[in-house]
């Protein structure tokens, strides 16, 4: 059957079914109706085109509004999430999911509009909400970039706090982020662009600084530009990306030389790519720089000797062991491969600092610290990569997927799962919807042993030769017989899977991932001998990105890349589930950034791993509302005269004789064992309405009498 499009929740249609559902999602999506709800949460589908939906006119409608009001719009969410802080002073997130492309990074920007424009406007107000702002184009032009599936792709992991006073007002806010995608650096795929900063750098700045640090704005003298075969992005101009970054950067409370030091590395990193090597012809272990001059600049630009530098490119140093007592460091000469792979390194782990003391600069200047009691509780902001499957998925794509399958799973955790656990526990009758819960293979991927990361980890620190060959072995030896594992070794002849290779049947499709350079990444060691030359740098900020701590010389083992990023998403996770949760699900509509094609199958399947329908028939089943009888009572007291001003009765009684009096029909409403449950939300508008007309009306009793009373 046909859903008329005015349908807005997805919970009111006839019926239920995952073609109504999808026929309701195309119909409205035809008609720019690109929002639509499965009762709060809300399902947004990118339109790829701009929509006259967000101007000053639609803040205004939506200002203050019930979230059923009006036609859904993430407005709504934010409305509803700052109305929750401010006048219940409860924390809120709001958890941002979809695929890469889906809309997700458009959403959290609109998001912190509105949230900025309905906020208290005092002018230190306003100073506070600029510079929050400002803090997104500074962060997209370092950590996001152009890949075949977005344009505008985030490569890294964002959790933004927007800290609150007693009265709404922003007062600062806080930035997390996860695993930036460091290889982009001197690796950017075929038609894909580096971060954007290298090229609103080199086509926006003017000639003065371009001398400055050394560069020409042409994109092809830099080998770590030149290898994807991609500088430009359609309708992205880097001139004015550039200017607005330089604005943003000033008004954030960037200093001179703060914002010299982050185009000095950028500019550094570019002349690290041009650094050429030749073999040594009297000796074939040692290598050659063959262009000094361009170490040269590099030193320059990152105030370090030069000489020092380049030691640090040809030779590592390590200590002999066999001597403890009285430690000796020799200088081992680096091989053709081990130099070139010192060079990316250098580049990549130079950007990597750089990003997160970019991050923390920001931080610095727009965290509220002031001890002054004012500061109240916060809304969080979550924009993370989406989940991505490229030609060639590596160390990164496990990583970005790991995150998206943990996301799922705290989705799952707090919509299907709790809520039906909840009706069990309090006795209310219910009939169980089934789900696929992805908790298995979260649990293939993370679990303490016999997961991918566990035996990765226990790869990387066996003694003895290992290579991402050995670790696929091991996959190969320890998990076979998991479901959603397979590799050429589990499944004979399959073409896709090369012998070099593993699939994960992820929640969100089947990603093949190439083992090659596994190993390398989850280590991740960076030559101390760069990291020493850094360290001793002039430029006071340098050694911030690169302490020298002890632990890079003792023989203890740093925690692995894959260690620390699953660590960081249960803290993450830990944190959001603390917090009261607004979800966006975003689709994306087709496969060729288009505006105006809905790709049925694309839809569907994205639907589906969403577990959308499942949501709409637990929802529609479900309760809006619910609270224990006795918050029951002391948020409703007021209605009724036998509860007011305090009931000192069975708290169950309590809620009975104040829905009785609020003309609640009984079949609206449900008690569990220790909560009272309500069907629809217009039930609770009520409530609240009259709640707020009986406030009102004492609020006037009372102002009368005292002015009787003076
Ligand atoms: P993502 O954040 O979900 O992908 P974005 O938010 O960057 O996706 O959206 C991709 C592109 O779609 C944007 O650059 C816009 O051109 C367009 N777009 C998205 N939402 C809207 C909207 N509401 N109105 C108009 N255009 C929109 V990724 O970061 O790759 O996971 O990792
Ligand atoms: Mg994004």
């Amino acid at each position: 059957m046909t859903e008329e499009i005015e349908v807005s929740d997805f919970v009111m249609m006839n019926d239920i079914t995952e073609q109504s559902m999808m026929e309701l999602l195309k119909k409205r999506f035809e008609n720019d109706k690109i929002y639509t709800l499965i009762r709060d949460v809300v399902v947004s589908v990118n339109p790829y085109k701009k929509l006259d939906i967000y101007s000053e006119k639609y803040i205004d409608r939506y200002r203050g509004k019930n979230i059923y009001e009006l036609p859904p719009h993430i407005y709504s969410v934010a409305d509803t999430a700052f109305l929750n802080l401010r006048d219940l002073g409860q924390d809120q997130c709001i958890i941002i999911s979809g695929e890469s492309g889906a809309g997700k990074t458009e959403a959290s920007k609109l998001i912190m509009e509105y949230i900025a424009a309905v906020s208290g406007d005092s002018l230190e107000v306003d100073k506070v909400k600029s510079k929050l702002l400002e803090s997104n184009p500074v962060l997209e032009a370092f950590g996001n970039a152009k890949t075949t599936r977005n344009d505008n792709s985030s490569r890294f992991g964002k959790y933004m706090d927007l800290q609150f006073d007693f009265l709404g007002n922003p007062i600062g806010g806080m930035i997390t982020t996860y695993l930036l995608e460091k290889s982009r650096v001197v690796n950017p795929a075929k038609d894909e662009r580096t971060f954007h900063i290298f090229y609103h750098l080199l086509g926006g700045a003017d000639k003065a600084l371009l001398d400055k640090l050394h560069l020409t704005s042409n994109f092809t003298d830099y080998e770590y530009l030149k290898k994807s075969n991609c500088s430009t992005v359609p309708g992205l101009n880097d001139k004015t990306q550039f200017d607005a970054i330089l604005n943003a950067l000033d008004c954030i409370g960037f200093k001179q030389d703060q914002k010299d030091t982050l185009f000095k590395c950028i500019s550094a990193i570019l002349h690290v790519g041009n650094i050429k090597y030749k073999k040594n012809e009297n000796n074939d272990e040692n290598v050659i720089i063959e262009n000094p001059e361009v170490c040269k600049t590099i030193a320059e630009l990152l105030d370090v000797k030069c000489e020092d530098l380049m030691n640090a490119l040809t030779y590592r140093t390590v200590i002999d062991k066999n001597k403890s007592s009285n430690q000796k460091n020799i200088k081992v000469p680096l091989n053709l491969a081990k130099a070139l792979s010192c060079q990316d390194t250098l580049a990549k782990t130079l950007y990597e600092k750089l990003f997160s003391w970019l991050v923390n600069v920001i931080n610095e200047n727009i965290f509220h610290t002031k001890d002054d009691g004012s500061h109240r509780s916060v809304i969080g902001v979550l924009d993370i990569y989406g989940f991505e499957i490229f030609q060639v998925n590596g160390f990164e794509q496990f990583t970005i997927n790991y995150c998206n399958e943990k996301l799922q799973q705290l989705f799952i955790e707090l919509t299907l799962k709790s809520e039906q656990e909840e009706y069990n526990n309090e006795g209310i009758q219910w009939e169980n919807i089934d789900f696929f819960n992805n908790q298995i293979i979260c649990d293939l991927i993370e679990s303490k042993t016999n997961s991918i990361i566990a035996l990765l980890n226990e790869e990387c620190i066996r003694p003895g030769e290992k290579s991402d060959m050995t670790f696929l072995n091991k996959l190969n030896s320890s998990i076979i017989k998991n479901p959603h594992y397979d590799s050429r070794e589990k499944t004979r002849n399959i073409k896709e899977i090369d012998i070099n290779m593993f699939k994960i049947k992820h929640y969100a499709g089947d990603v093949v991932y190439t083992v090659d350079g596994f190993i390398e990444k989850n280590n991740d060691l960076l030559y101390n001998d760069i990291s020493f030359v850094l360290n001793s740098s002039k430029n006071p900020h340098l050694p911030i990105m690169f302490p020298q701590n002890l632990e890079n010389i003792s023989l203890k083992s740093p925690e692995t890349i894959s260690t620390q990023f699953k660590n960081s998403m249960n803290q993450l996770i830990k944190n959001l589930t603390a917090k009261n949760p607004h979800y966006i699900r975003c689709i994306k509509p087709n496969n060729d950034k288009k505006s105006g094609v809905f790709d049925d199958e694309l839809c569907l399947h994205q639907c589906r791993y969403l577990g959308l329908l499942e949501n709409i028939r637990v929802r529609r089943a479900g309760y809006c509302f619910r609270k224990e009888f006795s918050k029951f009572v002391e948020r409703f007291k007021l209605i009724c005269e036998d509860t007011w001003p305090n009931w000192k009765g069975d708290p169950q009684e309590g809620v009975r004789r104040i829905l009785k009096e609020a003309n609640i029909q009984e079949e609206d409403y449900c008690f569990g064992k220790t909560k009272v449950f309500i069907k629809k939300p217009q039930i609770v508008f009520q409530l609240e309405n009259i709640r707020n007309e009986q406030e009102n009306k004492i609020a006037t009793i009372i102002r009368a009498n005292w002015l009787a009373y003076i």
